[in-house]
């Protein structure tokens, strides 16, 4: 059975195992500390050079990383992938976007400000407000998108939407005030109701 390498607070390994649990596909865990750097250690660094979960490996020894790619990788030729061609080019675009544009800034803030020590926070605190800034922006742009569609790609829930839930239904965590965005708000209602749902902190 594949093994994720994962933390049970990160959205990224989050997106994964709830991938995982609404394509009935099996994995196990390997659980590392959020605090303590265990993934920067040789014996990690080993498997994934950039030192970072989450980190899918096969019975076969291949290694997968980035959340992106993993959660492509396990819905391939599913019902959580478009078939038609643009909406898998939106599907992508959302992915990237996620990546560049919200992630660094929504995920980042939730990180120091809900999990990291307080001191190490007021290293960071003078950063606070731009990524308050970006993942506004970022929000918006979710806002603007779901005022007009029920999903980010193509008709139906897909890992699009798995992608964006990751970190934006626990924004608030990171100090976003998600009731400022009424169209997100629902959507994460309508991603929450969907079959075999799982919540972050699931023990699996
Ligand atoms: N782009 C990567 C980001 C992965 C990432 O930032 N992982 C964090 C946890 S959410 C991590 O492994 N942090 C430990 C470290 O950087 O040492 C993805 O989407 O998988």
């Amino acid at each position: 059975m594949p093994v994720l390498h994962q933390m049970q607070l990160s959205g990224n390994c989050y997106k994964v195992r709830l991938t995982a649990k609404q394509l009935g596909v099996p994995i196990t865990l390997k659980e590392y500390p959020e605090l303590g750097s265990e993934t920067r250690k040789p014996a990690f660094l080993a498997k994934n050079p950039n030192g970072r979960v989450p980190l899918l490996e096969f019975e076969d020894g291949r290694l997968l990383p980035e959340s992106g790619a993993i959660i492509f990788h396990l819905s391939e030729g599913t019902k959580l992938q478009p078939t038609d061609k643009w909406a898998r080019a939106q599907m992508l675009s959302w992915m990237f976007f996620e990546q560049y544009s919200h992630e660094p800034y929504i995920a980042v803030a939730r990180f120091w400000l809900a999990f990291a020590p307080k001191d190490e926070l007021e290293k960071k605190r003078h950063l606070v407000p731009e990524w308050h800034d970006k993942g506004n922006a970022a929000l918006g742009v979710m806002e603007t998108h779901l005022s007009k569609h029920e999903w980010f790609a193509g008709e139906n829930y897909s890992i699009a939407d798995i992608a964006l839930y990751g970190y934006t239904h626990c924004a608030g965590e990171g100090g976003f005030t998600l009731s400022d965005y009424p169209a997100v708000s629902a959507w994460l209602k309508r991603v929450a109701n969907q079959p075999g749902h799982i919540l972050l902190d699931a023990r699996w």
